[in-house]
């Protein structure tokens, strides 16, 4: 059974006993249903105590109970809470360490509340793309008043307990030992005339709750547009303040059982659990020793190293900061201050957390200052030559141990670790520029990288707060690999008769934070050149459409000329479509003798989308990714794929592989239809009725 009951001093204490974070699944509803019962039939208990085993007092329902029989199986949350709201003798909530969504209503339940400093608080469930489902859109308001309330459900975001010590929450904080001190307080509280105060009783104080309800939708609406939940919350605060706790609970039962079914409740929940189970490799097992890293060495200061480098100083690591020359250690040290000075203006940085940071960098023009280093992460040209000179210097001077990463973006990890003789200790940090901003990290696996290498290097990502998914090597590993198919695509439609702003439009409607033609003016249409020129010399039967050279010969490389798909103001970056682009891509089409035609908005979302969907399925195919989960965190992190739709391998199995066979072969027929050579899992899938996830 997943609780645990004792009592003391005539207290009883019904112990969360289902770790990780004592989830509120069946069988511990259970339990504590029957810890009460137990309690309230024995005259020598007078009070009872609610507490948490681990790290936490309960992180909530338990989602993937969520869409399952278990989810509704009596007793349900509401059912729990009702006990307890009955319970003749008083109940008392400790809290520690975590106290949210039904976790926190649970205690919202109980007559009286005990919390520990430095527990996290919070109503989540807006985050899952639902809200909360057992009172707290009608107890919470109760208890921290209305404007406080709505603003933790609606943001979801936790509030240490420390912070809501005086909020109306908490009857104590707890100075020392929190089950002692919860005891006490029982003990004390049984001695009190009942009945016992019960949050529901409550009533809800605000001048002008009508006023400040529609002000919250209006600006909710605005800010929520493609999530329902975040209204939803709203509503169901509101049903409570107009009509009352029972009216506005049902409200809330009703808002939640809608919720839950909605695509985006769905992908949202798809994400929290894809971003955790990214971070376990199949044949790694979580108890592989980890090497420590004390000290991290970055080789380059431009634009990637110094992103880098700002990664490890946010997590209070001192960084070795290693460039050929002065000037370029200068510029780069500048660099990263100007980015930080950025960060104290806007208020999110103190200035004396800015100097803390810049201390905690050794700049230095000698590989020998990297001696000491445990983890070195070059971000150097991304030429095989340039990789060659630093890796095989690493060799010479890295201590044993010493984990060699490589920030290549394209090139092949296993012929950089050839360059050493250690190739075990060998691995690729693909960042995502800005690297100090983007959370996806391609952690690319060499044949020979070692196994608690790659327990180290996920270690470390948790702790610079990125969302490592492990990539085996091959062109372009997950992302770029699949984007450029989906680059592929948003040509052949320029040839057949789309412009960039229909395609760019298109996409973007569809949720993509930019579409293709915008993305390149901003990376450089010239990035993409030089990747089509390698391409044609090394895979020459991978055909492009030829409309991109012709824009990068007339020098038309995007924002920073000035000038790319689209013209640009001096000085501005909004894309205005361009009249000479356009003619230009008409009379291409001529010259290659494609006749023009229109094409929807749907076919631009389907051939682009679908084109990753299907090199993503062979991705998976090739073991190159381990799950279709891990396929979408790259692309919910890394790529802008609108995070409502889960991403791409979601978004296909929402969509049925059915229908997206039958696309994919009615591509396959037209105008460049040899680029669509349909993966063999999506065909397999089709015909099975299965999915990616
Ligand atoms: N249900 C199931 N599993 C959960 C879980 C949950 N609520 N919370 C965490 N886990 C798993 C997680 O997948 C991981 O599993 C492990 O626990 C450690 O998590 C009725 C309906 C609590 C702050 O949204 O925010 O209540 O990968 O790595 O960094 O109104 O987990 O080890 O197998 O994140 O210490 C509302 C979600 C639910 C809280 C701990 N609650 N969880 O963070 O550990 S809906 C939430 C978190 C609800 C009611 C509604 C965090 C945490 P594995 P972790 P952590």
């Amino acid at each position: 059974m997943a609780v645990d009951y004792t009592t003391r001093d005539g207290v009883a204490v019904i112990t969360l006993n289902n770790p990780p974070v004592n989830g509120l699944g069946h069988s511990t509803r259970a339990g504590i249903v029957e810890g009460l019962a137990r309690a309230n039939s024995d005259p020598a208990v007078s009070a009872i105590v609610i507490t948490g085993a681990g790290k936490a007092f309960s992180g909530g329902a338990d989602i993937t109970e969520f869409n399952t029989p278990k989810a509704t199986q009596e007793p349900t949350l509401h059912t729990v809470i009702k006990e307890v709201e009955k319970s003749a003798k008083p109940i008392i909530a400790a809290i520690h360490g975590v106290a949210m969504g039904g976790g926190l209503e649970l205690a919202l339940g109980a007559h009286y509340r005990i919390a520990a400093p430095g527990a996290q608080i919070a109503l989540p469930e807006v985050k899952l793309g639902i809200l909360p489902g057992a009172g707290g859109t009608q107890r919470l308001p109760r208890a921290i008043g209305l404007e406080a309330a709505l603003n933790m459900i609606v943001t979801g975001t936790p509030v240490l307990s420390e912070k809501l010590a005086n909020a109306g929450l908490f009857d104590a904080m707890a100075q020392g030992d929190l089950l002692d001190e919860a005891i006490a307080f029982a003990r004390q509280a049984a001695g009190k005339p009942g009945p016992h105060p019960l949050v529901r009783n409550r009533k809800i104080e605000h001048a002008n709750a009508e006023g400040f309800l529609q002000f919250s939708r209006n600006t909710v609406a605005a800010m929520s547009k493609n999530y329902p939940a975040p209204l939803k919350c709203v509503d169901a605060i509101a049903a409570g303040v107009k009509q009352g706790f029972d009216k506005g609970l049902a409200f809330e039962r009703e808002c939640f059982v809608e919720l839950v079914q909605t695509p985006e409740s769905q992908a949202l929940r798809h994400a929290f659990f894809g971003e955790r189970a990214a971070s376990k490799i199949p044949d790694v097992p979580s108890s592989t020793p980890t090497r420590a890293i004390q000290q991290v060495a970055v080789i380059g200061a431009g634009t990637m190293g110094g992103g880098i480098t700002m990664n490890f100083l946010n997590a209070g690591v001192p960084v070795t900061l290693l460039e050929t020359k002065q000037e370029a250690l200068d510029r780069g040290l500048a660099t990263i201050r100007k980015n930080y000075e950025a960060q104290v203006k806007k208020g999110k940085l103190t200035a004396e957390k800015l100097e803390a940071r810049m201390a905690l960098i050794r700049p230095t023009l000698t590989y020998d200052d990297l001696k000491q280093a445990d983890l070195i992460i070059e971000a150097v040209f991304e030429e095989l030559g340039v990789k060659e000179q630093v890796f095989t210097r690493l060799d010479e001077v890295a201590k044993a141990g010493a984990i060699l990463a490589s920030n290549t973006s394209t090139l092949d990890v296993d012929k950089i670790a050839a360059f050493t003789k250690r190739p075990q200790d060998v691995v690729g940090l693909h960042f995502f520029s800005p690297a100090n901003v983007m959370k996806l990290l391609e952690v690319v696996r060499g044949k020979e990288t070692a196994k608690d290498v790659l327990a180290t290097v996920m270690q470390v990502a948790k702790k610079i707060r990125k969302t490592a998914v492990v990539s085996g090597v091959c062109d372009g590993f997950i992302g770029n690999r699949m984007i450029e198919q989906y680059i592929r695509q948003a040509l052949y439609m320029l040839e057949e008769g789309a412009l960039p702003a229909q395609v760019d439009r298109a996409i973007e409607k569809f949720g993509f934070a930019m579409g293709p033609f915008r993305m390149s003016d901003l990376a450089g249409n010239d990035i993409g050149w030089a990747i089509r020129k390698r391409r044609y010399q090394e895979t020459p039967e991978i055909k492009y459409s030829k409309v991109a050279d012709r824009l990068c010969e007339q020098g038309r490389f995007g924002q920073k000329t000035g000038a790319g798909w689209y013209d640009y103001k001096a000085g501005e970056r909004n894309a205005l479509p361009s009249k000479l682009v356009d003619e230009m891509i008409v009379a291409y089409s001529k010259e290659v003798g494609v006749q023009r035609r229109k094409i929807s908005d749907e076919e631009i979302v389907e051939r682009l989308v679908y084109a990753l969907v299907n090199e993503g399925a062979m991705i998976l195919e090739e073991g190159i990714a381990s799950k279709a989960s891990d396929i979408d965190m790259v692309y919910l992190t890394g790529y802008g794929f609108p995070l409502w739709r889960g991403g791409p391998m979601l978004y296909a199995d929402a969509a049925g592989l059915y229908n997206v066979a039958r696309a994919i072969r009615r591509y396959a027929q037209q105008p460049n239809g040899d680029a669509w050579q349909i993966a063999s899992s999506v065909a397999e899938l089709a015909e099975s009725g299965g999915t990616f996830n």
